[in-house]
């Protein structure tokens, strides 16, 4: 006997998902109720395969690094990375040594009479507004606006396969003891009605990497609670993340935890979807 794979046995299995029973329940229940179990493996499989598609925005082509053969070093073209751990879900790679000790201190010394407090793009608006969850101060530079800009620019651009011109001007924030960024998502709520107006400039923003500029003496790590890890900072080390749409299923959630003890400097670097002009 064939068993037909119904546009009725269709919603109840979107149902029983959206109720919160787990897969092997929702299997057990079809097999009670005389379902081969082949055929109700492959009736889930499609419906709801079938109903995340509809329910997640597109999956776009995101930044990464090349680990395959799970290299120790990587080549960024004018210096070697170290690899200090990955993760795959979400994506994260921990690097050493991406800035040297000379170029943090540099970048550190031309943003320090720019920075304001840190100010946080509005989806609500597209506007940018003081945000009670960033206690740190930054300030943006533009794109190629040095040359250590355009060095670093074009070490990370190999380093992640991106181009230079699908970056945002890189980030510089400091966070006194006390300051953090409480956990968000750096890419843009496409529910939020300022959002088409932030997207007309590159597009979404599909990788970050923060460089840490310095040591701080304690607290000020780099944190993905829905993994429950932390990153601690390291000068010219870094943390790589990327979200292939902007949805949390990317588990990118992420935070800098409150400093305790001196201070803590950070360089960001966001990467676009498309050209960021
Ligand atoms: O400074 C950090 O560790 C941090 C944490 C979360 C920076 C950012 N997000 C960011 O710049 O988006
Ligand atoms: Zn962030």
């Amino acid at each position: 006997m064939t068993q037909a794979i119904t546009p009725e046995l269709r919603q109840w299995i979107v149902t029983q998902a959206q109720a919160g029973h787990s897969p092997q329940d929702v299997l057990a229940a079809m097999q009670t109720a005389g379902w081969n179990e082949d055929v109700a493996i492959a009736a889930m499989e499609e419906t709801l395969s079938q109903h995340l598609d509809k329910t997640l925005p597109a999956a776009l082509p995101v930044p990464d690094l090349d680990l395959a053969g799970s290299p120790r070093w990587l080549d960024a073209g004018d210096r070697q990375v170290e690899v200090v751990m990955t993760l795959q879900l979400p994506r994260v790679v921990v690097l050493g040594g991406l800035l040297s000790d000379a170029e943090c201190d540099a970048l550190i010394d031309a943003a320090r009479p720019r920075l304001a407090r840190s100010l946080t793009v509005q989806t609500a608006t597209g506007g940018e507004e003081v945000n009670a969850d960033r206690t740190s101060q930054g300030m943006f530079f533009d794109r190629g606006e040095s040359a250590l800009l355009k060095t670093i620019e074009a070490r990370i651009a190999r380093l992640v396969h991106w181009p230079v011109e699908r970056g945002e001007g890189i980030q510089v924030l400091h966070y006194r003891p006390g300051a953090e960024y409480k956990p968000h998502y750096d890419y843009f709520d496409p529910d939020q009605p300022g959002t088409p107006t932030i997207l007309k400039r590159g597009g979404q923003r599909v990788g970050t990497l923060v460089i840490y500029l310095n040591d701080p003496e304690a607290g000020g790590g780099t944190t993905f609670p829905d993994v429950g890890l932390e990153v601690a900072p390291r000068k010219g080390g870094a943390v790589f993340f990327n979200y292939d749409r902007p949805h949390p299923a990317t588990r990118s959630l992420h935070g800098g935890a409150p400093v305790l003890a001196g201070d803590k400097w950070v360089a960001t670097k966001w990467l676009r979807e498309g050209v960021f002009e």
